[in-house]
């Protein structure tokens, strides 16, 4: 079936209008994936992964980047620019190109994945690396876009958010019902903003009749919502949640207690350890940062949290593909070099029964 991309799609839930140009890369309509295996290990009825990685640029952040890129230029803006952590540099610079507009990208120098650089380099964007972490890109970024005529496209743009509320959509769509919990990585706080806004519009429009629980990851490094005070150092081995003041701080702690959820952190190890799980066991593949989804509903399993028949949907926000240098890094040593011979091979493998 063709799908149109989630401007096209979900256009009745979304601030087009008949001058908003036509612009998509068919992002959106990711998978909603049952999980098999780790599911045995949570006491609860069953869990899903809303697979965002499948998106055109591996994450999530395309959803919101399709819509603000098409806005600004539907406001005759020819410039755009971000602060990130990666993923946003590398969906609004292929969204940039796809509109025929200019990029520009602030990134912390030395602190964003190698996928990531990789995207936005070969899509053309004026990459600039500055010595200092998201936060204060990002404050940059502001001035500047408040200052001269180009477009912010960070998640404070209101379009970005409008985009990415349809995974909450998609999620409803699939699973044919609202779930108990959503689950997601924390960062600037957008998408916890944007899913809840989705939610509560589905729910206004009685197309869901209860909503779910948010709950929000944070890493203990960097968890300035966990503690209440912005972090001025933070620190990760998810780089894509490597940011100490949330520029949705206040609509993330909303989310939170307007849905009775929660927003707590989990340690890098554990992190690591769940993005490890959902490779081995379940098959998918991706970045750390998403795999704080899983690792925060093992965490709230373990304190005994769940009563045991909920439906839980972990958003799976982008790709392990992003991020091959701290994948490599926790499993290099299982690679076994041998002599280009099948004896020594067989003999390695330890194959017995011979078929002839
Ligand atoms: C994989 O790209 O902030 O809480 O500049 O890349 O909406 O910020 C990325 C964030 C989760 C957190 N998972 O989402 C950026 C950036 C992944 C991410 C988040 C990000 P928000």
């Amino acid at each position: 079936m063709y799908w149109p991309g989630v401007i096209k799609h979900f256009e009745e839930f979304l601030p087009v209008t008949s001058k908003t140009p036509e612009l998509t890369l068919q992002e959106g309509n990711t998978p909603l994936i049952r999980s098999y295996h780790i599911v045995k290990k949570i006491h609860i009825g069953s869990l899903w992964f809303k697979f965002e990685g499948m998106n055109p640029t591996g994450s999530f952040k395309d959803r919101g980047m399709v819509m603000a890129v098409a806005k600004a230029k539907e406001d005759g803006k020819k410039v755009i620019m971000c602060a990130s952590t990666g993923n946003t540099s590398a969906s609004a610079a292929a969204y940039a190109k796809r509109a025929g507009l200019t990029c520009i990208v602030l990134i912390p120098q030395g602190k964003i994945a190698l996928g990531k650089l990789s995207q936005a380099l070969m899509h053309g964007a004026r990459v600039l690396a500055i010595r200092g972490n998201f936060d204060e890109a990002l404050k940059i970024v502001r001035y500047i876009t408040s200052r001269y005529p180009v477009a912010l496209v960070n998640s404070i743009n209101p379009f970005r958010i409008e985009g990415q509320k349809t995974a909450a959509f998609e999620v409803v769509d699939w699973l044919g019902d609202q779930p108990d919990y959503l689950a997601l990585p924390v960062g600037n706080a957008g998408n916890i903003t944007a899913y809840w806004k989705g939610f509560k519009e589905l729910s206004a429009r009685k197309i869901i009749k209860r909503l779910p629980r948010m709950m929000g990851f944070q890493a203990n490094g960097a968890c300035p919502l966990v503690t209440g005070q912005p972090f001025e150092h933070p620190q990760t081995v998810a780089t894509a949640i490597r940011i100490g003041n949330p520029a949705s701080w206040a609509s993330a702690i909303n989310a939170r207690d307007e849905s009775g959820g929660l927003i707590e952190a989990v340690t890098d190890e554990e992190i690591l350890a769940a993005q490890r799980m959902l490779s081995e066991e379940e098959g998918l593949f991706v970045e750390p940062a998403s795999a704080a989804s899983l690792a925060g509903v093992l965490k709230k399993n373990r304190e005994g949290y769940f009563q045991g028949k909920e439906r839980v949907v972990g958003v799976l926000t982008g790709h392990g593909l992003k991020d091959p240098d701290i994948a490599i890094e926790q499993c290099k040593d299982r690679i076994e070099e041998v002599g280009a011979s099948s004896e020594e091979i067989v003999e390695r493998l330890g194959i017995r029964n011979e078929l002839v």
